[in-house]
């Protein structure tokens, strides 16, 4: 079912019309009501009133991460805390969380977009979902939940952890949708094979995934651990939490809500825009929101944006899986790592579990990386020669794909730590040394 086919389905000029008009009230609206915002765009020359074109706007500079800590905690909020009804905050790994303001409006904006994004992956007013997000200032759970609850599905807020509960949940109260990391999912799906729990005493059917990569390998062992339909949404919670763009059962990119936020892709070095199809660093500008509009945000996340419509029929332009965080790409002798490659590599791989680690290390002057895999089974252990076998086979596999030779460390069943929210896959040791 298409939620919204007006604006989902609407022609390419119409979105750029809508795109257009929004923008140029959103930069209305933070030059009246914005000292920052006010201060950058009368140095760009671009006034509300001016004569200027979306290619002027590509001179603004960016806004970061580093100018919402500046700005702590309210200054970039556009309107009067009178008027804000939620404040959630970015998980932020360093230093504060920021936070991020929603009017009455905004929350509706957010709800809307949620709808499209669960309709579009298959879920409707027929589903059970399950919310096994972490309630609180992270925006994942509640976002899902709104969307949910507007297409007429009956929410269980069950939140994350105790994952015997949620399987229990999951079968008893016949939940028919999973909203989760795609890591937790995996998790879950473990936990269910040891406790016996059968996927076909389950009605689970459809998974909506978020808030961290994982790679088209990882999704189809999920599907296949799930036996469901696997699908992905992308969002931050700087620009509004999920609900920016999501995956519809088609599963070939993901959908973004373009009437609502404006997509570039630019180099992440030198800042350039890129050409359409080029894979660079998103950056975000928000065309709807009230209390805490951006413009031109600088989201770290590599991907590409595919201008073709879907054969879904929705005309959105969607972005690719993202490959990885700028910051989180590592140069090992010269060469450029991202874990979704080390995870593409091992997924699959006789005796190895879908848990890795990448762990980073300084020796003199450049950067060792180790890559610590997972044994499904702990027998090999006792097996020398088994145990060189594989360690050669993951080291040959990675050696081609990055052409790097990386030190592996095989590891017993259960060695890598699980988590019920974003999973961690680089432990930095560089400036602990
Ligand atoms: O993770 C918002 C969210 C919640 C999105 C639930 C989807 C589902 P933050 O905690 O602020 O917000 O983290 C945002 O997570 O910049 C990406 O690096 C990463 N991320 C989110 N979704 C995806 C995805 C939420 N589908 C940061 N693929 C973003 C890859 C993702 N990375």
């Amino acid at each position: 079912m298409i939620w919204n086919r007006e604006i989902e389905c609407a022609a390419r000029a119409e979105i750029k019309d809508i795109q257009w008009r929004r923008l140029r009230k959103t930069v209305a609206h933070v030059y009246e009501n914005v000292p920052f915002y006010r201060k950058r765009l009368d140095e760009a020359g671009l006034l509300p009133d001016g004569n200027w074109t979306l290619k002027d706007f590509e001179r603004l500079p960016f806004t970061t991460k580093e100018d919402l800590r500046q700005n702590y905690p309210y200054n970039l909020f556009a309107v009067p805390m009178k008027r804000v009804v939620r404040i959630h905050a970015s998980s932020g790994t360093t230093g504060k969380p920021t936070p991020v303001g929603y009017t009455r409006d905004d929350l509706d904006m957010w709800s809307e977009c949620m709808a499209r994004i669960i309709c579009m992956a298959g879920g409707s007013d027929e589903d059970i979902a399950q919310i096994s997000f972490g309630y609180g200032l992270f925006t994942g759970a509640l976002g899902l939940h709104q969307g949910l609850e507007k297409i007429g599905a009956a929410v269980i807020p069950i939140s994350s952890g105790n994952t015997e509960k949620q399987l229990m949940i999951m079968r008893d109260f016949g939940s028919t949708i999973l909203v989760s990391t795609p890591s937790y999912a995996l998790y879950m799906a473990d936990m269910a094979r040891e406790m016996g729990v059968k996927k076909e005493s389950l009605k689970l059917k459809l998974g909506l995934f978020g808030a961290e990569g994982h790679t088209a390998e990882m999704n189809r062992e999920i599907e296949s651990r799930w036996g469901i339909l696997s699908t992905e949404n992308y969002g931050l919670s700087e620009i509004v939490g999920p609900g920016v763009s999501g995956e519809c059962h088609r599963q070939d990119g993901m959908h973004i809500n373009e009437d609502c936020f404006l997509p570039e892709i630019v180099n992440p070095r030198a800042g350039e825009v890129l050409p359409l199809g080029a894979e660079g660093e998103m950056v975000i500008t928000t065309l709807r929101k009230e209390a805490f509009p951006l413009l031109r945000y600088r989201t770290k996340d590599i991907t590409s944006l595919l201008a073709e419509p879907c054969a879904c029929g929705r005309t959105s332009m969607r972005m690719t899986r993202v490959r990885g965080r700028s910051d989180d790409m590592l140069i090992i002798k010269g060469v450029n790592v991202y874990p979704s490659q080390v995870e593409s590599v091992i997924l699959g791989m006789e005796h190895i579990s879908p848990y890795y680690q990448l762990v980073v290390t300084k020796k003199g002057f450049v950067d060792a990386l180790e890559v610590q895999v997972e044994l499904v089974d702990d027998s090999l252990l006792d097996r020398f020669s088994d145990l060189e076998r594989v360690e050669n086979m993951v080291r040959a596999k990675l050696h081609s794909v990055l052409g790097l030779d990386c030190k592996i460390r095989l590891r017993e069943p259960g060695a890598i730590e699980r988590t019920t929210g974003k999973a961690k896959h680089v432990i930095d040791l560089r400036d602990k040394q």
